[in-house]
């Protein structure tokens, strides 16, 4: 794969084109090495979309939600691309294949886009290669991109740090709410939705969490103030029934966080986040890589054995040693 190529691809995204965009994602999923290269040329042509997290427990109706509200943007003239996450293992194909079968009422169509995503099972992995194809979905055009992913483990939770608003689905069941709270996922709703509210219990656990969030503490992120209050709506996926609702406080709350300035500040800590993340998981082991090649490690090794050195004077003494020498991108301004 060359230039040309990358070039071919690069202009297939900005149009729209599905069979490339699917060729991407599967670039950066497999981290080809020309993946960077691509999402070096993308990357000033995204920064439209709405990038909407959806998680909660498995089976709690994500799926059958998301595919409702898919069809709710369709209609309003959207362009919709949804990121799923499988949570088993990267073998379960089954799983794969039920998510997009469950999503079948709108994959099909020409507005819309699903792909299915692997967990990888590391941190870094799986985050970063969300937040690459949230990129391209973005600079293929799509207006609003799901991200749905089952709300249990740090490395789901994390990927809706990846997101502008996060919607929070809990089902009816004795100590839901309780399991909610335990896994975090109150501290990071922006939209809290009951679904499956023609089950028995649904009223209790509505009230619970009801409660739950009027005492919830501001967390001192500063960009969850108090003027946002935290809907909490009430779905059946399945009839559906209140899912306009869902739409409706997820475009109320883009409402909030552009007129509010806070947008800026999203943008601000997911650039943040991948930063850190890339930092970790590309520049440190690349940097370790060099320096284990270098004839300073050698060198510097037997003289730490002797204690002639401190581990952290060999470490210091490694870290002056150039960390990336091909990406010199800023040095030529
Ligand atoms: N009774 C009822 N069942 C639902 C509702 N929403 C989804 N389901 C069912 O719950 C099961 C799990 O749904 P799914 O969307 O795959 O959940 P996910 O794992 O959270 O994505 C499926 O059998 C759905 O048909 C609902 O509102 N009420
Ligand atoms: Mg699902």
């Amino acid at each position: 794969m060359d230039g040309t190529e990358i070039e071919r691809i690069y202009a297939g995204i900005c149009d729209g084109d599905k069979g490339v965009i699917a060729q991407a994602i599967t670039l950066v999923e497999d981290r080809h090495d020309q993946a960077d290269a691509l999402l070096e040329r993308l990357y000033p042509h995204t920064g439209r979309a709405h990038v909407i997290g959806i998680t909660g427990p498995p089976g709690a109706g994500k799926s059958t939600l998301v595919n409702e509200i898919a069809r709710i943007w369709v209609t309003q003239g959207l362009r919709v691309g949804i990121i799923a996450i499988d949570p088993s293992s990267p073998f379960s194909q089954g799983a794969v294949l039920g998510d997009r079968v469950r999503m079948r009422g709108v994959s099909g169509q020409q507005h819309v886009f699903i792909r299915s995503l692997a967990n990888r099972g590391f941190l870094g992995g799986l985050s970063r290669s969300t937040a690459d194809v949230v990129k391209i979905l973005d600079g293929a055009g799509m207006d609003v991109i799901v991200i749905e992913t089952v709300g249990v483990g740090q490395s789901e939770v994390a990927v809706c740090e990846l997101a502008h608003t996060v919607v929070v689905v809990a089902v009816p069941n004795a100590g839901d709410a309780v399991q909610t709270l335990k896994a975090g996922l109150l501290e990071i709703a922006d939209v809290f939705v009951v679904n499956k509210c023609d089950v028995i219990g649904a009223e209790n656990t509505v009230r619970q969490l009801r409660q739950m969030l009027a005492i919830r503490r501001t967390p001192d992120m500063g960009d969850r103030p108090s003027r946002w209050d935290i809907p909490l709506l009430k779905t059946n996926a399945l009839v559906p029934e209140g899912v306009t609702d869902v739409v409706r406080s997820v475009d109320e709350h883009r409402h909030y966080l552009r007129s509010s300035g806070l947008w800026e500040t999203r943008e601000a800590r997911r650039v943040t986040n991948e930063v850190e993340l890339l930092l970790r998981e590309d520049v440190v082991p690349r940097f370790l890589d060099r320096a284990r090649q270098s004839g300073l490690w050698d060198t510097l090794l037997p003289r730490v054995i002797s204690r002639e050195l401190s581990p952290l004077n060999m470490a210091h003494r490694l870290a002056e040693i150039p960390i990336i020498a091909s990406s010199n991108a800023d040095e030529k301004e």
